[in-house]
């Protein structure tokens, strides 16, 4: 895959500049405890193969064994723009794509990488989406692959879900809300 095209413009600059400014993830992180009976209640759980099901909140498992966990919305103040992370681990026997991503909330999400070259950050577009291979994490974090929200038309607030579509090429489309943080707050 290619390079990408340089995305740099005044507003998405401005969101990026504000999201690496470091902030406390404040992210509930669950117990291993905790996974194995959400595991278990899932195994036996006969809903689990009718279709993809959402887990707790900001995860969702796929019939065919792909994963997504952490799904987290940082949003500029005002709440308009701002980025999604998340971590795929694909579990099928096969590689997938995130290709894209849409919400009824959101007027555009892009995918891109932050890429640093000798200390210049560059945010480059990734038309094509991310390749997850089989049996492998994938991590859209701070600094790297995320997805970009412009243009948020019903701004929520810290704390609220934002519906998110996630479309693989394989596992089909994910559905999952993510919860959100203004950052400052
Ligand atoms: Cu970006």
């Amino acid at each position: 895959m290619g390079r990408g095209r340089s995305v740099r413009t005044a507003t998405m600059e401005k969101v990026e500049d504000r999201l690496r400014i470091p902030f406390d993830l404040n992210f509930r992180r669950f117990s291993p405890m905790v996974k194995k009976i959400v595991g278990l209640v899932l195994l036996i759980w006969p809903l689990a193969c009718a279709g993809a099901v959402e887990e707790e909140s900001g995860s969702v498992l796929a019939p065919g064994g792909l994963r997504v966990e952490k799904v987290r919305v940082r949003l500029l103040p005002g709440g308009r723009d701002g980025a999604v992370y998340l971590d795929v681990i694909n579990g099928s026997d096969g590689p997938d794509r995130l290709r894209l991503v849409e919400s009824p909330a959101v007027e555009d999400i892009q995918t891109h990488e932050s890429l640093d070259e000798g200390g210049v950050v560059r945010m480059l577009a990734r038309p094509d989406g991310f390749e997850i291979p089989a049996g492998t994490k994938v991590e859209l974090k701070e600094g790297g692959k995320h997805l970009m929200l412009l243009g948020i038309t019903d701004p929520p607030q810290t704390g609220e879900k934002l519906l998110l579509k996630l479309h693989f090429d394989r596992a089909g489309v994910l559905e999952v809300q993510a919860p959100v943080q203004i950052l400052g707050e």
